[in-house]
């Protein structure tokens, strides 16, 4: 075992540095390239990473230390083979160009000893860095937490925003132990980071995305404007659809439905069930057509858990119903056991409920697959957000009379526009357009639903 003693190498243009820390002590076992103290400049901070491996005997610094290059820095026992006298191994500060050569090792036994193919410093390693560049994750704006190019890679390893740590060291420095606190906190929940809680900078929890701030705007400025207070229902729905919107890989596939059969048959079950007080629309065939294509591609009616694909073997339908608070998702369950007229009463029944704010929970729970039916309103397609846990959605708008080809003339066909989300970490456009294609031969022939 030689003894080798490691010095600061050339930091370009750095004078009179301070030591701000050390990263080891004696007794450490250290490996080639591993930082040994951080020193700062007014404008950055910088690791000093040792050329050498072995056992720290002596550190030869400590804090507020001024140190320039050649300064000995600590001393190793280890192996003289393992020192790097290649002083070109150690990368200049940027910007600076790398000036000449300076040996950042010169232990006794290393000297003379032939130069081995020791792996080169990276100019990474003892590049300095402002306290928190720009683009650090955390701190995306306001004020830059102090912390070593160390102890930023460690909060960025971890996730943690470097800028909701308290730091303990000098000068509110934050230090490895203040980022392991703040991680410890967390998950114990006796501390959330401001992402968590949807409280991180510009009121919006971008900035942990690294988005910009929200843009705050004085509409006053511009004219007369009311301020009114987000209802509880388009707040819980909210949160429930931007948490679907960024977390699911979404894709929409638009298709038209051949309905001018169904159609007819529809108004001709509303004249023969007048009496009975039921309205039958589109949207109770439409579940019933689902159902039958659910069956045939079971993964749309699946749920992912982890790893795993929960298939589920029941048909609870959802549908999206306008109230006057905001959207409302009630569920038709065992759409499968359900005739057209029972399927169309309960619609109209919860339909009702929810515009007058009595759905109850279970009335909105356990639904498999959703429908989004604007056809009583307008429009030509649009892409519906799926609601999770599950897996897809089908939004369907207006049908409209339209000329379409038969192969030898035109003919004035119903077509109702489809559009089908569907959460592509579960489902493939293949998948996606056969299920939209099953789905346009059920409509356009019902007795499909019986195969
Ligand atoms: N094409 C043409 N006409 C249609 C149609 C379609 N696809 N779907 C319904 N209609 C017609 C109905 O036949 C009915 O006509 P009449 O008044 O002549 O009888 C009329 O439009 C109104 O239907 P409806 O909306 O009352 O009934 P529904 O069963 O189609 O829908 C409900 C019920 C509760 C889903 C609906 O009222 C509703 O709230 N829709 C909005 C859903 C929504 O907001 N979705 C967007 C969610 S955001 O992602």
């Amino acid at each position: 075992m030689a003894l080798i003693e490691v010095k600061v190498p050339d930091i370009g243009d750095f004078k009179d540095v301070a030591v701000i820390e050390l990263l080891v002590k004696p007794g450490d076992t250290i490996k080639v390239e591993q930082s040994l103290i951080t020193v700062e400049s007014d404008k950055a901070s910088m690791e000093i990473p040792s050329a050498s491996a072995g056992v720290v005997k002596e550190v030869k610094v400590k804090l507020g230390d001024k140190v320039n290059i050649g300064d000995l820095v600590v001393v190793l026992e280890g192996e003289a083979a393992t020192a790097i006298a290649s002083a070109s191994a150690v990368a200049a500060p940027a910007p600076a160009p790398a000036p000449a050569a300076a040996p950042v090792t010169a232990a006794p036994a290393a000297v003379g000893s032939p130069a081995p193919a020791a792996p080169a410093l990276s100019a990474e390693r003892v590049a300095p860095t402002a306290s928190l560049p720009p683009h650090e994750p955390g701190a995306p704006t306001g004020a830059m937490p102090h912390a070593s190019p160390s102890v930023r890679k460690f909060a960025r390893e971890l996730g943690v925003p470097l800028d909701e740590v308290k730091g303990s060291g000098p000068k509110g420095r934050i230090t490895q132990e203040d980022v392991q606190s703040f991680t410890k906190a967390v998950m114990s929940g006796s501390a959330t980071t401001k992402a968590a809680s949807g409280k991180s900078s510009g009121g919006d929890s971008g900035a942990a995305l690294g988005l910009l701030p929200w843009p705050k705007v004085d509409f006053a400025k511009f004219g007369p404007v009311e301020r009114k207070d987000l209802g509880r229902i388009k707040k819980l729905s909210g949160a429930n659809l931007h948490r679907n919107w960024v977390m699911i890989p979404h894709v929409t596939n638009h298709d038209d439905a051949d309905i001018t059969e169904l159609e007819s048959f529809r108004v001709q079950m509303n004249k023969e069930n007048e009496k009975s007080g039921v309205k039958i629309t589109m949207l109770a065939f439409l579940i019933k057509a689902c159902v039958a294509a659910l069956k045939k591609f079971p993964e749309f009616n699946s749920s992912l858990d982890g790893e795993q694909l929960v298939f589920k073997q029941y048909f609870h339908i959802g549908f999206a119903a306008d109230t006057p608070n905001g959207l409302m998702v009630p569920v038709i369950k065992d759409a499968d056991k359900k005739g057209i007229l029972q399927i169309s009463q309960e619609m109209g029944d919860l339909a009702k409920k929810a515009r007058d704010g009595k759905l109850s929970p279970a009335e909105m729970q356990g639904a498999s697959f959703t429908i989004s039916s604007l056809g009583g309103i307008g429009g030509r397609y649009f892409t519906p957000i799926i609601n999770a846990p599950e897996v897809a959605i089908l939004g369907v708008c207006r049908s409209q009379t339209e000329p379409v080809w038969d192969g030898k003339q035109f003919q004035p066909r119903l077509m109702l526009p489809l559009s089908l989300s569907w959460d592509h970490r579960v489902i493939d456009g293949a998948a996606a357009a056969r299920f939209n294609a099953f789905l346009g031969q059920v409509l356009a022939d019902f007795r499909r639903v019986l195969l």
